[in-house]
């Protein structure tokens, strides 16, 4: 495949959105196409040309002007509008290792935080943040961040009341046993297959929608509850329910009120699996508050018909039916609520366990969930041990920065935060994935010094004092492993890094030895060395099961290898089904807990102990009238979240540079906004452009948005406005509840115009500008 005399070489790569090859001509990716064994690949590949190799590219060690000038403690200059200075990498670590010591000394190692949140890049070794808190904890610790983005609301609530979260993705009922035995499948949120491109730590094959496909074909037929009709394909046929955003919790009631005054519920397996379900009863039957949540409550506040809440309730209790909750309910306001919901209305139903039946949460939020599973574990870099036990959860690094030692809650817990003095993130991008990006702005002015490792100029690497380049996956070599996924791939370095980027690994080693840690983070191995004593460890794992793999090199320079799937017909909770005292849940009681006392005793108004309707926040607010349409920012289908967002098929879908809007079409000519148009997005927290098109896929009174356009601020604009689109600048930055903490995104309300003034150039592709210190 290789041809020496063009210079042209191809080499098997790996990302969280699949393997590809990437075809190199004279040392230049000319492109990454897709693997060939892979049934479904995904198209975000053609981003990477371009993107690795663009003009945002951080090239050199680089200093904020004003920081670099009068040191930390200055405050000179403002971060996110200051100018950079290049300094070579030896200024650049000392500035790094005198700082470190300085914080360490002066406020303990409490005071760095590197909680760094964000999905990096695929591969086991080069993984961003482990190599980070590696390092950090050989310096002896630093705060980190609990949860993630993703599902923060269920990694919280639901140990209370099922059990381990993660095993819900991991044991989630297989596709294949939903044709076999399913026969209806209701989608809360839909099942789009443009999120189920990616998964976390890399995917061998896509293979979801040939499971739909075959589910359709044996005549498994899906109902989309979603305020977009694209989150179900065309294939499945999906009869299209659309909500008012933030409604389904009252939907899921309304369905629940049916079967229980229709004696339609499966009483026996409540008694037997379950405990709290009076409390739930008594709730749905009005009894606390003296409004029944029956169909025609549940109609009012989701814009659902009545009659059709009632018959989908009869027509899930008269067959196997799967309910799919997708993760985007559960980042809004009350995000615990419709999870505690789902998993009261699958129980009503009687058929948790049972093939092809009860629930799910987040199916097409990964490639492989509901697919495939590995057989083995796969090896991680080591982290060491964290000597700091402080934490934050993830999504209160705003509040963190702005309110040092202050109180807060948070899972029965009452905590307080952390005085972060030195910031480092590396594999994340906070002005990507925070909501309220002028309040993150504000916050992030806060620390004495903020260290950012990029790949790219992002707007988190514009708000640092500090950016370190380093190289990206294409440009090192390392192995792929999914989360999930049984196929390992190989990652034989492409390309050499441009300019003076480099592996993260190699600074760390560099840190080591100027900070005289002695070899406590790299143990005297180069990255080759790590490499190859983490596949050894892999292959005597993996003999232990009766698996043999090739030696570290004959892999590298090899083809994918996809193990065995040992778990093909997987039924979610079906041990606990037939032998509850012999798999009891990790719960309180052993059993799904559709009230809890624990939660109860948390004294939580916001997340009280048994699921309870919470109208979303700006449904009550006084900015209701003026900001009359929901927003929505989904997850983007040509990229993963703003990773790559400079390249060619992110572009390619951009409407003159921005990113596109969905918006109704009654909603569009009540406001004389035509397809193409540039509008304004706006609220309390924020405005951004955005690129209208207009589209009944959409319910009227709702918008989309998709997540990860670069934050682009226009300084001279009212409220900085983002010229290019990013959602995040209108979200505002409240939590769920004071359970969870977790982010609420999709709980946003804005006012669309068209923009008349003249639409002003996007600059966050190009670096910032560089300066010499004078
Ligand atoms: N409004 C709204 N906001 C959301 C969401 C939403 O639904 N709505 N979804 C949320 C969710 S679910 C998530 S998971 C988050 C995602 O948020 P993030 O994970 O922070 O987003 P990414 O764009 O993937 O950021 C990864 C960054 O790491 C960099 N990077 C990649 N590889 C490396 C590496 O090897 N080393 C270093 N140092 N850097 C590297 C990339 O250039 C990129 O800037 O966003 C959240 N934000
Ligand atoms: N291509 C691509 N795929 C990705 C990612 C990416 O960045 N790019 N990110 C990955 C990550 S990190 C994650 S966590 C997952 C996230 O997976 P999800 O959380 O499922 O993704 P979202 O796109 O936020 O939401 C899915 C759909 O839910 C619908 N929805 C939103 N709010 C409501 C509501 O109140 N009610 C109902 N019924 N529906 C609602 C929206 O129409 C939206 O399209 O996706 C993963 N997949
Ligand atoms: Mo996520």
């Amino acid at each position: 495949m290789n041809d020496p005399s063009r210079n042209i070489r191809k080499t098997i790569t790996a990302s969280h959105w699949g393997a590809g090859v990437v075809e190199t001509v004279g040392g230049r990716i000319q492109s990454v196409a897709p693997y060939r064994d892979d049934p479904h690949p995904s198209r975000i590949n053609e981003n990477i040309a371009d993107s690795l190799q663009g003009t945002a590219r951080v090239l050199r060690p680089s200093i904020r002007e004003g920081y670099l000038r009068n040191g930390p403690l200055s405050r000179l200059g403002e971060r996110g509008k200051d100018r950079y200075v290049e300094v070579s990498w030896d200024a650049a670590l000392n500035l790094v290792s005198e700082e470190l010591l300085r914080v360490r000394s002066t406020h303990g190692n409490e005071a760095i935080f590197a909680g760094s949140y964000g999905w990096a890049s695929a591969g086991r070794f080069h993984h961003a943040q482990g190599q980070l808190k590696r390092f950090l904890n050989a310096f002896g610790g630093s705060v980190r961040s609990e949860g993630n983005y993703s599902f923060n609301a269920a990694l919280v609530l639901m140990p209370h009341i099922v059990g381990n979260f993660r095993d819900h993705v991991k044991q989630a009922t297989r596709w294949r046993t939903v044709a076999k035995e399913g026969r209806l499948v209701v989608m809360f949120g839909g099942l789009p297959l443009r999120n189920a491109q990616v998964g976390s730590g890399g995917v061998g094959k896509h293979r979801l929608r040939r499971e739909l496909e075959n589910c359709v074909q044996a005549g498994v037929r899906f109902i989309n509850i979603s305020p977009f009709r694209g989150d179900a394909e065309d294939f499945l046929e999906a009869e299209w329910l659309p909500p008012t955003p933030g409604s389904d919790t009252a939907i899921m009631m309304g369905m629940a009120h049916t079967l229980l005054t229709e004696g339609l519920v499966d009483q026996s397996f409540l008694d037997r699996y379950t405990v709290g379900f009076e409390k739930v009863a008594s709730y749905l039957r009005g009894e606390p508050d003296g409004q029944p949540k029956d169909a025609d409550w549940a109609a009012k506040q989701s814009g659902l018909p009545a009659m059709r809440i009632r018959t989908l309730a009869r027509e899930m209790a008269a067959q196997r039916t799967l309910i799919c909750t997708a993760a985007a309910l559960q980042r809004a306001d009350y995000g615990e609520q419709p999870l505690w919901m789902t998993v009261a209305l699958a129980s009503m139903l009687g058929q948790v366990g049972l093939p092809g039946g009860g629930y799910g949460i987040a199916y097409a939020s990964e490639a492989t969930m509901g697919c495939v599973d590995r057989p083995i574990g796969w090896p991680a870099f080591p982290q060491g041990e964290n000597p700091v036990d402080t934490y934050i959860p993830v999504a209160m690094i705003a509040d963190m920065l702005l309110h040092p030692g202050e109180a807060y809650e948070y899972n029965g817990q009452k905590m307080q935060f952390p005085d972060a003095r030195l910031v480092w993130w590396a594999g994340g991008n906070p002005f990507h994935h925070h909501q309220d990006l002028n309040r993150l702005r504000q916050a992030f002015q806060r620390p004495e010094t903020i260290i950012v490792n990029e790949i790219n100029w992002t707007a988190t690497a514009r708000h640092a004092d500090i950016v370190l380049p380093v190289a990206a996956p294409l440009e090192r070599t390392d192995f792929c492993g999914g989360t999930q996924d049984n196929s390992l791939i190989p990652m034989p370095q492409a390309v050499s890094a441009p300019g003076e980027a480099r592996c993260e690994y190699d600074i760390y080693c560099d840190l080591e030895k100027r900070l005289g840690l002695g070899v406590q983070f790299s143990e005297g191995l180069s990255s080759s060395d790590w490499l190859e004593r983490m596949w050894s460890e892999l292959q005597v794992n993996a003999e232990r099961s009766g698996i043999e793999l090739p030696d570290w090199e004959d892999f590298l320079s090899g083809d994918v290898i996809e193990l065995e799937d040992r778990n093909k017909d997987a039924v979610f909770l079906s041990d606990f089904r037939s032998e509850p005292t012999r798999f009891p849940l990790a719960t309180p009681s052993g059993r799904i807990e559709l009230a809890s006392d624990v939660i109860a005793g948390f004294g939580y108004s916001d997340c009280p102990g048994h699921p309870t309707w919470f109208p979303p926040r700006a449904w009550q607010s006084s900015t209701a009238q003026q900001f009359p349409l929901s927003l929505l920012s989904g997850q983007p289908e040509t990229r993963l979240h703003s990773q790559l967002d400079n390249g060619a098929f992110s572009l390619s879908r951009k409407v003159k540079g921005r990113e596109p809007i969905l918006i109704h079409p009654q909603d569009a000519e009540a406001r004389d906004i035509a397809h193409g148009n540039i509008v304004e997005v706006v609220n309390e927290y924020g405005r951004c452009l955005a690129g209208a098109v207009v589209t009944n896929q959409i319910r009227p009174g709702v918008v989309f948005l998709c997540t990860g356009a670069w934050y682009d601020p226009d300084f001279s604009a009212p409220d900085s406005r983002d010229r290019h689109g990013n959602p995040n600048v209108l979200t505002h930055d409240l939590r769920t509840s004071r359970l969870a903490q977790g982010p609420a995104s999709h709980s946003a309300r804005v006012e669309i115009a068209k923009f008349k003034e003249s639409v002003p150039r996007i600059e966050v592709f190009d670096a910032p500008v560089i300066t010499n210190l004078a």
